[in-house]
């Protein structure tokens, strides 16, 4: 059944969902598990390699009802139909959203305006695979005959992230011989400190970026070329030391790369959904091609299990319903992702672009303000770490925070107790969040009256434990798929584009009008505000 988008309030699912919050809001998970010894067991879902329990909700059965009835009223399984079938779903951009497609096997056909793309994107993948096959076997070598030692990928947002989040990540299969590093920032300091102790003979740069267009990129590429033309004093070196991952070949060329060594990559790949195009072309230079492919089939089963699980099996939609349950009916602000595995260290980065840029929109798809919460804030911090900092707001502070814990059974660096202490601490936190300890227990430890207020938690604080074997390529690339679907599921519910970001054009534009103005270079006078008025000439007036 399709309802009118623009009155999701107006639903009955939603408006059932408004009732059954007023009861939920006085529900107790002690309770709940207590009156259900299988609740534990019975409230997760087993998929593709992933454990999900969702036990630990502010839910009932009634709840997780609802929502999928929220989740059918708002045609959630057309729209994911229509991106698998590369309708152009992101409106304001006019484009098709086909990272699904990025991960199709060879064989499989996704048609865009009437073309298949899955033989492209496996030409694309092939010859990345040759490329970093010589780079890594040393048999790419550089202007003056030396192998490389040294990958440097610049870009930023989506040409950035994903890259150095699945290398960070996938450190442990990665070619220990080689550095990699990355470049994001247009503070010069990134710059600096990424090449202070390369050699321009043993460095390759991928200039990572779709449009070729973008401030920081460029900056940081013509300082790159400026950098290794002053090592090598020869043009012809470019070549050599230069590569680019993008969708514009005229400004590639423009640059001086030549375009036989361009990975393009297509305007259906949005910058936070690249890392498994060319935009990962030094995660496969880094991990190797079979270890990138394998990462691939990650993707595309979970890719396949949201297309086809039943909605209340369906780990990415029941992910994305519980995300809409605190964010729309308990008014929760925020959401936090933490990863009991240091090699996952930049992965709330990460998600923060994936979720924020593409679920902080404040208009439906058809341009009305929307009158509900969308995109709650993601941020998180690897445990054990974050327990010794914010982990006391969430248990003990005055605000509800809904955690994701993400643990593996094996380790990658097996080391005495270490992963027995790590996963202990992973299990302990989730319940002590949900569990609490009652006034009764802090007294029958003893505590004096006046201390018993202070050191007892509440409890009923949500969580999602997600287990999973053991960090792969491949178990990666399905966690990865997992968030970038709930995404989704939340971005249909919430009826807004999520593969749009003109906030982030915005950000392109507006520094251009004030560049001039600090370099002296205006034609008239300044005309902001006072504020920004006085900050520009105060800057100018410490440069003389
Ligand atoms: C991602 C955004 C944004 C983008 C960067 C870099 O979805 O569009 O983060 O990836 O602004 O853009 P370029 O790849 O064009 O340099």
């Amino acid at each position: 059944m399709t309802t009118d988008r623009a009155e999701l309030t107006k639903t009955h699912a939603w408006k059932n969902l408004e009732s059954h919050a007023q009861k939920a809001r006085g529900l107790s998970i002690r309770k709940l598990f207590s009156d259900d010894s299988s609740r534990g067991a019975r409230m997760a879902i087993e998929a593709d390699g992933i454990y999900f329990d969702y036990s630990k909700h502010l839910v009932t059965d009634e709840t997780v009802r609802l929502l999928l009835q929220l989740a059918e009223e708002s045609a959630l399984r057309d729209r994911i139909e229509a991106m698998f079938r590369g309708d152009k779903i992101n409106l304001t951009e006019k484009r098709a959203v086909l990272h699904v497609a990025l991960r199709a096997p060879k064989g499989q056909s996704i048609l865009v305006d009437g073309k298949d793309v899955v033989p492209e994107v496996h030409a694309v993948l092939d010859k990345m695979a040759g490329f970093a096959e010589r780079v890594r076997s040393g048999a790419w070598k550089g202007h003056t005959g030396k192998r490389i030692r040294s990958v440097i990928n610049i870009g930023i947002g989506g040409s950035d992230l994903g890259p150095v989040m699945a290398y960070e990540a996938l450190r442990h299969y990665s070619a220990r011989d080689m550095n990699f590093r990355f470049v994001s920032n247009v503070d010069g300091t990134d710059f600096a400190e990424a090449t202070h102790d390369l050699s321009p003979e043993e460095t390759l740069f991928i200039i990572s970026s779709k449009t070729f267009t973008t401030l920081e990129t460029m900056t940081n590429a013509h300082t790159a070329r400026e950098w290794a033309l002053k090592g090598l004093k020869d043009e012809s070196a470019v070549a050599k030391h230069f590569v680019a991952v993008s969708t514009n070949e005229t400004e590639v060329g423009k640059f001086g790369i030549d375009t036989a060594n361009m990975f393009g990559f297509w305007d259906w790949v949005g910058g936070r959904y690249s890392m498994d195009s060319a935009i990962g072309l030094s995660t496969m230079i880094a991990i190797g091609p079979d270890n990138f492919r394998s990462m691939l089939n990650g993707f595309h089963r979970m890719d396949e299990h949201f297309r086809r699980a039943p909605f209340d099996r369906n780990l990415p939609v029941i992910m994305g319903l519980l995300g809409i349950w605190y964010n729309n009916f308990f008014g929760a602000q925020t959401a936090a992702v933490l990863p009991y595995e240091q090699y996952l260290k930049r992965f709330p980065a990460y998600l923060q672009q994936l979720t924020m840029e593409s679920n902080g929109k404040h208009v439906t798809r058809e341009g009305q303000a929307v009158n509900y919460q969308t995109g709650p804030i993601y941020w998180g911090e690897p445990g054990t770490n974050g327990q010794h900092s914010f982990y006391q707001l969430i248990h003990q502070g005055t605000k509800l925070i809904p955690c994701d814990f993400i643990g593996f059974m094996e380790p990658l660096n097996p080391l005495g107790r270490h992963h027995d202490l790590l996963i202990a601490n992973v299990f302990a936190q989730s319940e002590a969040l949900a569990f609490g300890k009652t006034v009764e227990e802090v007294k029958a430890e003893g505590t004096p009256d006046w201390l018993v207020p202070h050191r007892t938690f509440e409890g009923n604080r949500p969580s999602t434990t997600i287990l999973m074997e053991k960090l792969t390529p491949e178990t990666l690339g399905t966690l990865v798929a997992l968030y970038e679907h709930s995404v989704f599921t939340q971005g249909a519910i919430w009826d807004i584009d999520s593969f749009d970001q003109w906030g982030v054009e915005l950000g392109k534009a507006l520094a251009v009008r004030i560049i001039p103005e600090l370099e002296n270079k205006a034609a008239g006078p300044m005309k902001h505000d006072s504020s920004t008025n006085t900050l520009i000439a105060r800057y100018v007036n410490s440069k003389k």
